[in-house]
């Protein structure tokens, strides 16, 4: 829940959301936009709280495709709606290369991630959805980011991060990599071990990805972290890790939200 956005605020745009009503939607946000409501809190507690709920209802059987269509585009149209103020951020001379993993459609929550790092002052080249990795390799050469973010939000398509982070790990080993989307908060971390073929008991990641925050599953988003758990960089605490393949993560970061990344840029600013 949150102050500025009050429950009523949030039924009225979800209610015009649902409806396919765009105007009224717009009407919501830039209302709240104009009474100066942090860009992050109309991404997190209208757009995401609203999409999550339209997940549920479309889960349920309780709007069709169509609806579900419908709210993703109006979403969409939302963020750009909002462009003028993400892009007044002065620019800190960082890059960042924002990417949904191959197969991966599911594009908002790396948009807005990409608008965000914008906001804090990165350059920002955010690619959408489905990136076929042989030219996202080709990509980064070329533009030499200093940072690559990689967005999954299906389990299916962990094998495809592992895929990329192994080619990446590879080609440009000093490139830091943020890692988050909604696969991870369904046993992302744990699944991606395990494909690795090792244990993963409860909260142990692989050595080296630093688990910064967890957050409750989506519209209610809380933090807390678990640092304590993950193993220490090189440990190996249960003593039942696999030997490694190539890329042994060091350069890996998972993050959670978007308080999250905040934190992490400001914390890797030189
Ligand atoms: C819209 C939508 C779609 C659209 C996406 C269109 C688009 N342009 O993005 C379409 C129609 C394509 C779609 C398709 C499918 N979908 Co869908 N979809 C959704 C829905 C309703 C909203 C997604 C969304 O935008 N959420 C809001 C964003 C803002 O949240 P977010 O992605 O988590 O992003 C935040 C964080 O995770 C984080 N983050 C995200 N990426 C990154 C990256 C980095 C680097 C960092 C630091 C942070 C970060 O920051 C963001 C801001 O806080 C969700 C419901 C839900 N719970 O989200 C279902 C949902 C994700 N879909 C689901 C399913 C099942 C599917 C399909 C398999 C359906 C089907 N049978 O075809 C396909 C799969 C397509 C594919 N191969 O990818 C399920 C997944 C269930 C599961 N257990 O995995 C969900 C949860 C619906 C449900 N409740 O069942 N979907």
């Amino acid at each position: 829940m949150c102050e500025v956005i009050d429950d009523t605020l949030y039924q009225r745009y979800l209610a015009a959301l649902l409806a396919g009503d765009r105007m009224q939607c717009a009407g919501v946000a830039q209302d709240l936009a104009a009474k100066g409501t942090a860009i992050k809190d109309l991404y997190i507690h209208l757009f995401q709280r609203s999409l999550c709920r339209i997940g549920e209802l479309w889960e349920q059987q309780q709007i069709s495709v169509a609806v579900e269509h419908l709210a993703t585009a109006i979403t969409g149209r939302m963020l750009s709606l909002l462009q003028a103020q993400v892009f007044s951020g002065a620019t800190r001379g960082r890059t960042i290369v924002i990417a949904c993993i191959a197969d991966e459609h599911h594009q908002i929550g790396s948009r807005m991630v990409a608008d965000y790092c914008e906001l804090l002052g990165l350059r920002a080249y955010f690619l959408g959805a489905n990136m076929p990795l042989p030219d996202l390799l080709q990509l980064i050469n070329q533009c030499r980011p200093t940072l690559l973010g990689l967005s999954v939000t299906l389990t299916a398509n962990l094998p495809a991060l592992l895929e990329a982070l192994d080619a990446l790990g590879s080609a440009f080993p000093d490139l830091p990599i943020l890692v988050g989307g909604q696969a991870f908060r369904r046993g992302g971390l744990a699944a991606i071990y395990a494909l690795r073929g090792g244990n993963c008991p409860d909260g142990i990641v692989p050595s080296g990805m630093q688990c910064k925050t967890q957050i409750a599953p989506c519209g209610n988003e809380h933090t807390s972290n678990f640092n304590a758990k993950v193993a220490p960089a090189g440990g190996n605490p249960t003593g039942q890790f696999p030997p490694r393949k190539a890329y042994d993560y060091r350069n890996v970061s998972y993050i959670a939200s978007l308080d999250a990344l905040e934190q992490w840029l400001l914390a890797h600013e030189h």
